[in-house]
C-alpha cells in the first residue's frame, strides 16, 4: 500500500482477506476510467467471444458503472493448477464456475461488513463488460495486485497468473492501493507464449500510433483474441455446449499454467 493508505483501506482490504480472498485492493474510478482498456474499447472493431452476452448494440462505448461509484475493491482468488476444477464452467453451478461462486460470496460478505460497520452500501459489479461489469485486470492493476503479464494476463506476485477477480463500487473515493513496480516479465524468455494451440501470440496485431496507446495487449500488442476464442470455442463444443445440464468445459489454460512466476509445481 502507498504512503496515503489509512486505517479505512487497510480495515477493507483486511476484512476482504477475512472474507476468503487470497489478495485484495482498492483502485480509483477515474483512473480506471481512463486506464488502457477503457481507451481500446471504443477502437475495437467488435467484442464478442466465448460467453459475452448478445445485446443490440455491441459497442460498449459508455461505461456503464453505477453511477456513485468513486472506488472499487478488486478480489483475488487463487487457481492453483492443482485444483482445475475451480475453473470449470458448468450450468449447474450458480456463477458458471465453482471459483466465480466463491468470488460471488467473498464479495456479498464484504459488502454486508461495509453497510453493518461503516454504513458504506456497496455494489457487486457483474462479470461482463456488457453488463456493466469493470475490465478487471485494469483494476487490479491499478489496485496494486500486480502487473500485465506477455500472456496478457494479470501477474501477481504471489499466484502469477493463477488468479480470478471480482470487483465491488463503493461511492467513497478511498486512496488506491496501487500500482506497483512488480514486473516479472522485464527479461523473461516468454514461455507463456509457446504452448497456445492457435498461435494467439504469433503476430502483431496492435500499433501504438493506431490506438494511440504504449499499454498494449500482452504488453507487446502481439494477443489475438479472436484466435484465442477459437479454441475457447472448441473447448466448449468438446462439452457439448455451455448449457447443457451436467456438461463441464474446461477451458484452454495453457499460457497461464505455462508462467513460471508464483508456480507451485
Ligand atoms: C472478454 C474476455 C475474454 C475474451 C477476450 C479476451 C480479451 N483480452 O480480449 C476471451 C473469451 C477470448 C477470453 C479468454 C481468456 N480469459 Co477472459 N475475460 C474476458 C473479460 C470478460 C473481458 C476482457 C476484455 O474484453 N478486455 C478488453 C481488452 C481490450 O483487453 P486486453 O486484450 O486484455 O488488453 C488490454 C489490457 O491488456 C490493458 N493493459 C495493457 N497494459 C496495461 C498496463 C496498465 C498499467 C493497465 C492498467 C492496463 C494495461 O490494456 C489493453 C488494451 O490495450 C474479462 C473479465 C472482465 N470483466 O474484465 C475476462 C478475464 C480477463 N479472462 C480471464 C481468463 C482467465 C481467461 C482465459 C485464461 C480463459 C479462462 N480459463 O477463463 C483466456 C486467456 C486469454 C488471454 N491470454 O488474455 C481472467 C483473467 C485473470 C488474469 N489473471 O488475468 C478475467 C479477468 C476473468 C476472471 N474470471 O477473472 N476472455
Amino acid at each position: 500500500m502507498n504512503n496515503r493508505t489509512n486505517s479505512l483501506e487497510q480495515a477493507v482490504v483486511g476484512e476482504a482477506m477475512r472474507c476468503g480472498a487470497d489478495l485484495a485492493g482498492i483502485a480509483d474510478a477515474g483512473a480506471l476510467r481512463r486506464s488502457p482498456s477503457y481507451q481500446m474499447l471504443p477502437q475495437l472493431d467488435h467484442y464478442d467471444g466465448v460467453g459475452t452476452l448478445h445485446t443490440k448494440d455491441k459497442r460498449f462505448e459508455e461505461v456503464a458503472w453505477p453511477e456513485e461509484a468513486a472506488s472499487f475493491v478488486v478480489i483475488c482468488l487463487a487457481h492453483s493448477s492443482q485444483v482445475p476444477e475451480l475453473d470449470w464452467w458448468s450450468a449447474d453451478v450458480s456463477g458458471g464456475t465453482e471459483g466465480n461462486r466463491r468470488l460471488i460470496e467473498i464479495t456479498r460478505c464484504l459488502a454486508e461488513w461495509l453497510a453493518d460497520e461503516h454504513g458504506i452500501e456497496a455494489s457487486s459489479i457483474p462479470y461482463h463488460i456488457e453488463r456493466g461489469g469493470v475490465f478487471l485486470k485494469d483494476a487490479a492493476i491499478l489496485a496494486g495486485l500486480g502487473c500485465l503479464g506477455r500472456n496478457n494476463m494479470l501477474i501477481t506476485p504471489e499466484f502469477g497468473p493463477r488468479v480470478r477477480l471480482r470487483a465491488l463500487a463503493l461511492p467513497v473515493a478511498l486512496a488506491a492501493t496501487g500500482p506497483s513496480s512488480f514486473d516479472p516479465c522485464e527479461g523473461c524468455p516468454e514461455p507463456c507464449r509457446d504452448p497456445c494451440p492457435e498461435d494467439a501470440f504469433g503476430h502483431r496485431l496492435y500499433e501504438p500510433e493506431v490506438y494511440g496507446l504504449e499499454e498494449l495487449p500482452a504488453r507487446s500488442g502481439v494477443y489475438d483474441r479472436t484466435a484465442c476464442n477459437v479454441r475457447m470455442e472448441a473447448d466448449k463444443a468438446q462439452a457439448g455446449g455451455l448449457g447443457t445440464p451436467g456438461a463441464t468445459v474446461r477451458w484452454c489454460r495453457r499460457c497461464e499454467f505455462a508462467c513460471v512466476r508464483g508456480r507451485e509445481e
